[in-house]
């Protein structure tokens, strides 16, 4: 049976990547965009607008739908306010949504800044403890715990995807590590769509980088084999300049952790 799959977030920088590449796969496509109403990309495509908070809205995205693609919300450090609006009660009320119209899995689009308080120098696998580097990170812990829950008291399944950085190439020191390129982004979202059934996942979204601090073991099922590397572009990338100081050198989330930082100076040896 043909697939009914809906985007959230379908006007944000991930989401104008992967609408135009899923219709031209031919998928069963319904786009949502925030406030401003979608432009058809095909005659007759299946596109709305609206706020997620509203649960009317959030019924008409997923009337009919068997895997909501969510990646609307706050995607960047924020006001807290702004944060609890949008990544939280906006949250719940999709997979509140997502009960009442049967939805069978969610991908829920997690960050990198959910541990982005680690240090580089460490590797992490999928069952470290979390370390959020600010709100807008804490809402993605928040969002992976929610989307446990929704899993374990409703059987709604989700994939949650920690993503790296991601852009069609990387552009600066730190996405040597947490490059998610774009074809790979494309071969991870087929892979959520047609992956047998996986309960509730957590999976790095990041490419076959070389100096990748995130191990996947443990997500072989959803059977995501990335294939770009950061690495082919390390030469040029490292002969710039690079546009962290030294908190947001010595953590994962880079910049971001760097922001609200108050512990003083990292040590010039990055400790
Ligand atoms: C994210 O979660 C952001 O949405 C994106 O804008 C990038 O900052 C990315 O993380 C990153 O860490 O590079």
């Amino acid at each position: 049976m043909t697939k009914k799959i809906a985007l959230s977030g379908a006007s944000g920088q991930m989401g104008r990547v992967l609408r135009p590449a899923l219709l031209q796969r031919g998928v069963a496509l319904r786009s949502a965009g925030g406030r401003q109403a979608l432009q058809p990309l095909v005659e007759g495509e299946d596109v709305m607008h609206g706020d997620l908070c509203d649960p009317a809205v959030v019924d008409r995205l997923l009337a009919g739908v068997d895997v909501l693609i969510h990646l609307a919300g706050t995607s960047v450090e924020r006001p807290l306010p702004e944060i609890i609006d949008n990544n939280l009660r906006g949250l719940v009320e999709v997979y509140e949504g997502a009960r009442r119209q049967g939805v069978r899995r969610v991908v829920f689009a997690s960050s990198n800044h959910a541990i982005g308080m680690y240090p580089v120098a460490e590797r992490l696998r999928l069952d470290c403890a979390l370390r959020p580097d600010g709100f807008y990170g804490l809402s993605k812990a928040w969002g992976e715990a929610l989307a446990r829950m929704y899993w374990d008291q409703h059987g709604i399944e989700s994939v949650c995807v920690r993503i790296g950085s991601c852009l069609a190439r990387p552009t600066e020191p730190r996405h040597l590590s947490t490059w998610f390129g774009h074809e790979d982004l494309l071969h991870f979202i087929d892979r959520c769509i047609q992956a047998p059934p996986l309960g509730f996942l957590v999976v790095w979204g990041v490419s076959a980088n070389t100096r990748s601090w995130w191990d996947n073991r443990g997500a072989e099922a959803l059977g995501y084999v990335p294939r770009q590397n950061a690495e082919d572009y390390a030469a040029e990338i490292l002969a710039g300049p690079n546009p962290l100081d030294a908190v947001g050198r010595h953590f994962q989330g880079g910049s971001f952790a760097a922001m609200h930082y108050t512990r003083g100076e990292i040590a010039a040896d990055g400790r």
